[in-house]
């Protein structure tokens, strides 16, 4: 019998604290359910998290938290590789050869992440331009297959694509070309205080996002303080009531009740009442979260990473030193 390979997952947060729902139904969420069929590599990206400026001693205890959460959400250390992006060099330095031989000034030019963490300020971080390079890297590393994430990382993974081929038709073929996995509901949740833009753990206010580490008083607040549209009908039509759409969306994956249950049930009642509801769903998430995650001790978080991080460097250790001999400089 021939024994197929599993494919290879591969998929990352940065650090850069309040992890927010956007991030557990959009990509998090969804990872404990691929560990059973595929090689799984999760990894905390710290050095993605640097391309804007953060406070050390905060940053040290984001990327515990950020790994914790991973565990607290059904990522098992047994079936899948956990590990912190800075403690594998590779992923730089692989960085670096893409910089020079893949990537091109007018590629990166067209990233719109950049330009609307930028918002045209030329005074960044030559990191925040440079950023979808090192994600193509953690990626190309790996072999991986398919990367799930949220609705906005789709451009920085058809650029990973584009890197990978120009380097093969170059030089080798020696990246397998991977491809986005984004699910249809909750791959772009909307901000609370803004329902055209997304839920953003860099968002200005705190109203923006429910943090997965939010008391329940915070959670109901900003639910009750959410914006809504004009009408008082719970209907879910995202072009004339994205607000609405939005809560439903998670209130429907927060619940597993459909949104088309969830507009009967809401049928002649107003949004008091829908918000009211949707709150209790919430905060009920969160207990339950908030108690596996508070199971975890720092101390395991530390070694989970550890033994991630001698698997996952076992892997990019091999992937790189091909790149550097078809490049001439091993
Ligand atoms: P920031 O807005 O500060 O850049 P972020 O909230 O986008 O941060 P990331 O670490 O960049 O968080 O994203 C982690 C994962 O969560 C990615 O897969 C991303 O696509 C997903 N994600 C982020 N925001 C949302 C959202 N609002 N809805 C769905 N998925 C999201
Ligand atoms: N850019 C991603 C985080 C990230 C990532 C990755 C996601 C860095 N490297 C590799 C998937 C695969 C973001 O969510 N902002």
């Amino acid at each position: 019998m021939i024994h197929q390979e599993k494919p290879t997952i591969f998929s990352g947060v940065q650090p850069s604290g309040n992890l927010h729902l956007g991030n557990y139904l959009g990509a998090i969420s969804r990872w404990a359910n691929l560990q059973d069929k595929n090689q799984c590599i999760f990894c905390v990206v710290d050095y993605h998290a640097i391309t804007i400026k953060q406070d050390p001693l905060e940053l040290k205890k984001n990327i515990i938290e950020t790994a914790k959460i991973y565990l607290a959400s059904g990522i098992d250390p047994k079936k899948s590789i956990i590990f912190q992006q800075s403690q594998v060099s590779e992923h730089t330095e692989l960085a670096w050869i893409l910089n020079c031989v893949s990537a091109r000034m007018s590629d990166l030019n067209k990233m719109t992440q950049y330009k609307d963490k930028a918002e045209g300020n030329e005074n960044v971080s030559v990191g925040l331009f440079d950023y979808p390079v090192l994600m193509a890297s953690d990626i190309l590393l790996y072999n991986t297959d398919l990367v799930p994430t949220g609705e906005d990382q789709k451009q920085h993974v058809e650029l990973s694509r584009t890197l990978a081929k120009r380097f093969n038709s170059q030089y080798k073929e020696l990246f397998r070309i991977p491809e986005p996995l984004i699910e249809r509901s909750g791959a772009r949740i909307m901000g609370l205080d803004d329902a055209f833009k997304k839920m953003s753990k860099s968002a200005k206010s705190e109203f923006n996002y429910i943090g997965l580490l939010d008391s329940p008083e915070q959670a109901r607040k900003k639910i009750m303080k959410a914006v809504t549209d004009t009408g008082s009908e719970i209907k879910y039509d995202k072009e004339n009531k994205p607000a609405i759409s939005n809560l439903l969306t998670i209130y429907s994956l927060l619940s597993k009740k459909t949104i088309k249950e969830l507009e009967v049930d809401y049928k002649g009642r107003g949004y008091g009442d829908f918000k009211k509801d949707l709150a209790e769903v919430v905060i009920n998430f969160l207990s339950d979260f908030q108690k596996r995650y508070n199971k975890i001790s720092d101390k395991e978080v530390v070694s989970v990473l550890l033994k991630g991080k001698k698997k996952a460097k076992n892997i990019a250790e091999k992937k790189l030193s091909e790149v550097k001999k078809s490049l001439g400089v091993l």
